[in-house]
């Protein structure tokens, strides 16, 4: 698998939770705590950490909304782990 095949698995994976509201480009806290909640019970990811604390890390421009970018510091967080 080349990195660009794991970048289209990583932005589908983020499309598939943002477009469940009417913001379909960022995942609201609602649309994270879902995704984190499907994809932490997977082998290898890591969801000791609270949903407000996750929020608060990966949500840079403090909009309360995650975009495509801020996303990436959830993978690499959980990249870290594995
Ligand atoms: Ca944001």
């Amino acid at each position: 698998m080349s990195l660009t095949d794991a970048v289209r698995i990583v932005s589908e994976v983020f499309k598939k939770y943002a477009s469940e509201d009417q913001q379909k480009d960022t995942l609201s806290p609602d649309e994270l705590k879902k995704l984190l909640k499907a994809e932490c019970s997977k082998k290898g990811t890591d969801c000791s950490s609270k949903l407000s604390e996750v929020m608060k890390r990966l949500d840079n421009n403090k909009d309360g909304q995650i975009d495509i970018v801020e996303f990436g510091t959830l993978i690499g967080m959980m990249a870290k782990r594995m």
